[in-house]
């Protein structure tokens, strides 16, 4: 951790606020603990028991929470993160602990094999990661974090060292995993899109030959209920996947899974949006770039977008189709609410993804107490299966996000009230059952936490479009 930071500014690290002798301890106190006991001194894990690395996207959701604890440490984990990125842009979507034993989670180094494998694609000699990547919520997180405390970013020029790293994970998906020739960036994993088990993969995957399970051990049984994780069969097929990918060198292109999905898109608008504010901050002008999140924009709309369903689909680019183009899958998950976060959405696309959210197949401030990972109605609908039915936090923080950025203020606040109350009520839960809001998966849950406090602190008298186009409110 860099000292001197410390000494230029006194808020680098914010202590926790103690709760008078004898009072309950308050939402924000133990969110930051939780906070507390996953950071290892330079990142943060998702939780200590099931997920004991660094994870590329947990790492953006919680620098947003932490930014309100420590600036400092909110600013190391991005930068962390983004020290073991691919010398051809790619974030790996996990960077390994070394310290930790490899049986503690599979896929571990020793599957992923990256400083071999992608010696190619220039993974790095030191540090050990996963070869796939994860949705690019980091330059949204380090324009958020920047603004936390501008005086210590400016101090320790943190934006001037993430921004050409920023810069070149945006170039890679743009031009390496534009697969789908649209402009649109393509998943070529279910771990990537961060959704692992959503029924929207099932058709795509149904395509892939499954690795047999003797080939392999599962770690995450030994942490969560059999009933509630992807089945072995899936498992199979994940692993087949990135067998695949490992053995080509992590070359682009070839792969047997290829889907743009909308949520993983909306996250690269917008973080198009908050690296054109990096660069004017920095001194240089982000109009470029701006003009770029608006044809992506254009982009999402003209192939994700499918008025019958009232929302967002995600294309799967190896369905045979005549025109080459592949097809939409016929499955509603909440990444397709998800570009409600884009401040160019046309109105009337805005007008039908309310009513969609709001309607029964996500009961949003109706029927569910937090807006569920996947329809309702769907045939695959399952309460508490991982991304089957379950309701996140993350997701509701984006839509949240996403209401205020559409003026859609006593929504955004109906569902802000419910993060906070279940965040607390669940000991910061993984996920919930999106109509009890019973507790599923881990306890302790990083992102829960950082995502709790954020709502607990973010300014919500304003539309918080979170300054991602400019007009600088403050
Ligand atoms: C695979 C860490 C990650 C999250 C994902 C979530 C789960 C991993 C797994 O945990 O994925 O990356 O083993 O299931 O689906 O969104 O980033 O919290």
């Amino acid at each position: 951790m860099d000292r001197t930071a410390q000494l230029i500014s006194p808020s680098a690290e914010r202590s926790i606020a103690y709760d008078p002798p004898g009072s309950p301890p308050s939402l924000h106190v133990r969110a930051a603990k939780v906070l507390e006991g996953n950071w290892t001194g330079a990142s943060t894990v998702p939780s200590r028991g099931l997920y004991p690395h660094q994870w590329s996207w947990d790492s953006a959701f919680i620098a947003i929470g932490l930014r309100h604890l420590s600036p400092l440490r909110a600013q190391t984990e991005l930068e962390t993160l983004l020290a073991a990125q691919w010398g051809d842009g790619r974030v790996p979507h996990i960077v390994f602990n070394p310290s930790v034993p490899l049986d503690a989670y599979f896929p571990s180094p020793d599957f992923w094999r990256s400083s071999t494998a992608g010696r190619t694609a220039g993974a790095p000699r030191t540090v050990q990661t996963s070869g796939i990547v994860q949705p690019p919520v980091h330059a949204l997180a380090a324009w958020l974090v920047h603004r936390a405390d501008p005086g210590l970013s400016r101090a320790r020029g943190f934006l001037a060292r993430v921004y050409p790293r920023l810069a070149a994970w945006h170039r890679y998906l743009l031009h390496r995993r534009d697969l789908g020739g649209g402009g649109l960036a393509s998943v070529v994993h279910p771990w990537e899109q961060g959704m692992d088990n959503s029924p929207a993969w099932d058709l795509p995957l149904a395509r892939v030959t499954p690795a047999p399970a003797r080939s392999f051990r599962r770690a995450d049984l030994d942490h969560g209920a059999a009933e509630d994780r992807p089945t072995d069969l899936d498992y199979g097929r994940y692993v087949r996947l990135a067998t695949d990918y490992r053995d080509g060198g992590y070359a682009d292109g070839t792969g047997g899974f290829a889907v743009e999905d909308p949520a993983f898109n909306a996250l690269l608008i917008a973080s198009e949006h908050a690296l054109a504010r990096i660069a004017a901050e920095l001194g240089a002008p982000g109009t470029a770039r701006h003009a770029r999140a608006e044809r992506l924009t254009e982009a999402l709309v003209e192939r994700l977008w499918d008025p019958a369903s009232g929302m967002f689909l995600c294309r799967d680019l190896r369905a045979p189709a005549p025109d080459g183009r592949g097809t939409l899958i016929p499955e509603r998950g909440v990444s397709g609410l998800i570009p409600l976060l884009l401040p160019g959405l046309p109105r009337t696309i805005v007008s039908t993804l309310l009513r969609t959210a709001s309607g029964p197949h996500f009961g949003l401030g109706t029927t569910t107490r937090l807006l569920p990972s996947y329809d309702l109605l769907g045939e695959a609908f399952d309460p508490h299966r991982y991304w089957r039915g379950p309701a996140w936090f993350n997701t509701a923080w984006l839509v949240e996000r996403g209401l205020r950025t559409q003026g859609e203020l006593q929504q955004a606040d109906a569902l802000r009230q419910s993060v906070l109350e279940l965040a607390g009520a669940t000991d910061f839960a993984e996920y919930v059952d999106p109509y009890t809001g019973e507790a599923c998966g881990a306890t302790g849950f990083s992102w829960t936490a950082a995502l709790a406090l954020d709502l607990l602190h973010g300014d919500t008298t304003v539309t918080a479009d979170m300054e991602l186009k400019g007009g600088n409110r403050r």
